[in-house]
């Protein structure tokens, strides 16, 4: 069955010029690109996209970073293209994320208080019909 996922080239990525990477790997992977677009977030899209992080300790720093510059806001869609792409950009942990994924082949740890890890994608069929809800209502 197809499917959709929510896919973000976070600021570090766009501000590094790896848009057009993330989305080459996607589409290189075989996957259809369903909408993509320049986007700057606010903190009340990123209080509900990140609502599962609200009152972390890393949440503030979250936000923050997210409002640090644009994100590409991305649908993408295919046969398990929410596991898929979830294997395309690795774990969380950009320094132990494995060479060939995204955040293993691009991102490495700073001394910052939030993770830099390039990419965001969503982790559940629930998780992605919510986020494409919010990045793209109308879809
Ligand atoms: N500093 C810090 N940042 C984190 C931590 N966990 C997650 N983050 C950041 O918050 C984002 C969302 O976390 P999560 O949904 O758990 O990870 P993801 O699904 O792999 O992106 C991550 O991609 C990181 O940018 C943490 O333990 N410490
Ligand atoms: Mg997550």
């Amino acid at each position: 069955m197809t499917e959709r996922t929510l896919i973000l080239v976070k600021p570090d990525g766009v501000k590094r010029g790896l848009s057009g990477e993330v989305l080459r790997r996607i589409e290189a992977k075989g996957y259809t690109l369903v909408a993509v677009e320049l986007r700057k977030a606010t903190p009340e899209l990123l209080a509900e996209h990140y609502a599962e992080h609200v009152g972390k300790p890393f949440y503030d720093p979250l936000v923050e970073f997210m409002l640090s510059g644009p994100v590409l806001a991305v649908v993408a869609e295919g046969q398990r293209v929410i596991e898929g792409f979830r294997v395309l950009a690795g774990p969380t942990d950009p320094t132990t994320a494995p060479p060939g994924s995204i955040r293993g082949d691009l991102a490495r740890t700073w001394d910052l208080p939030v993770i830099h890890n390039i990419v965001h994608g969503s982790d559940s069929p629930e998780s992605a019909e919510r986020e494409i809800g919010i990045w793209f209502p109308g879809i």
